[in-house]
């Protein structure tokens, strides 16, 4: 069972033309045919943007710090919580607990007159507020910098681009852009268009500039929506009408060396655009494989968002790790913004 043309689901297959190298890497497939960081950071680079990010970029940040006001960006992780209708719910279970113990269990034996709870979750490393690693998305069997799709297994993981790469990243300058607050609405309106003058826009009325490095958060106050939506169906519909990004942002993330960028909404990007767009995906494709860009997804910007309005200060420190888990492609993650 394969297939060789894309969308084809024929049982036929021809080996594709490319080989795959030594380190992992594609030759003779796809290669980015606009801007690309391929190469920026050397040939086996595996942070991406993450290298703009150095001392002098975390030490500004923490000069940002003056308030000691704290705002964390996670979606609860429950059931209630958005998240696309291909992940499942997390679950959450207890392993022991103290109520068993106070009723006899017989690992009281082992340390009478003390108890303790213990607890696990089982959840989709995208099913929350989380980050995209490269690992996550491809583009023609390729990832960033060539690196070949077949290197992520269901049975290793990913072998290459995995989130331990990244374990002490994503701390650093942030800046949000309110585009919501922009337009005066609570959310974008359903699929809107967000493009990369919209986003100097926004920047110029919040008076604020971008630095190297600097991590890009986007509220589109569509998160807001969520929790009015009644039934099964009109959450499904929600995610079709996400308001997004299209295309020729890529280009303003590259040109503005941003290291990461993050937003309220499931994809960062529009997923039903009007405008004709190049890719399907543009975003994922330009920020994950062409720029080796992080995405981050569903995070909860409300109450920042309010404090920036209230301060008129829409640069802040971020603390963003995900968590260290080796060969993953995305990550859960709890972000802090200090101000
Ligand atoms: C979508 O694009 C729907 O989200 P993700 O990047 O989490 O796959």
């Amino acid at each position: 069972m394969g297939r060789n043309v894309p969308g084809d689901f024929a049982t036929r297959w021809t080996p594709p033309a490319y080989t795959v190298d030594d380190d992992g890497k594609v030759v003779g497939g796809y290669t980015p045919p606009g801007l690309n960081n391929w190469g920026r950071w050397g040939a086996n680079d595996q942070r991406g943007t993450q290298n703009l990010v150095g001392p002098a970029q975390i030490a500004r940040a923490a000069g940002l710090v003056r308030d000691g006001k704290v705002f964390s960006m996670a979606l609860t992780i429950d059931a209630d919580a958005p998240r696309f209708p291909t992940r499942p719910a997390p679950q959450h279970y207890f392993l022991s607990t103290g109520a068993d113990a106070v009723a006899g269990s017989p690992v009281q034996i082992a340390m009478p007159g003390y108890q303790w709870n213990d607890d696990m979750i089982t959840m989709a490393l995208q099913g929350s507020t989380q980050w995209d690693g490269f690992g996550h998305f491809m583009a023609h069997d390729t990832m960033y910098n060539g690196y070949w799709a077949g290197n992520v297994t269901a049975a290793g993981g990913a072998a290459v681009l995995g989130m331990e790469h990244m374990y002490e990243s994503f701390i650093g300058r942030g800046v949000l852009l309110d585009l919501a607050r922009l337009r005066g609405v609570e959310w974008l309106p359903e699929a809107s268009e967000v493009n990369a003058a919209m986003l100097d826009e926004c920047l110029a009325a919040q008076g604020v500039a971008l630095e190297t490095g600097d991590i890009v958060l986007l509220r589109t106050g569509f998160l807001q929506k969520w929790e009015r939506l009644q039934t099964f169906d009109e959450r499904v519909a929600y995610f079709g009408d996400t308001p997004g990004l299209i295309e020729d942002c890529v280009e303003w993330l590259y040109r503005n060396d941003v290291s990461a960028l993050a937003a309220d909404t499931v994809g960062i990007e529009v997923l039903a655009p009007t405008t004709p767009q190049s890719r399907v995906l543009p975003i994922h494709h330009g920020c994950l494989v062409d720029l080796g860009l992080p995405l981050g997804e569903f995070w909860d910007l409300e109450a920042l968002a309010a404090d920036c309005a209230d301060d008129g200060r829409y640069e802040f420190m971020l603390v963003a790790p995900p968590l260290r888990v080796p060969h993953a492609v995305g990550s859960p993650l709890n972000p802090i913004a200090m101000k």
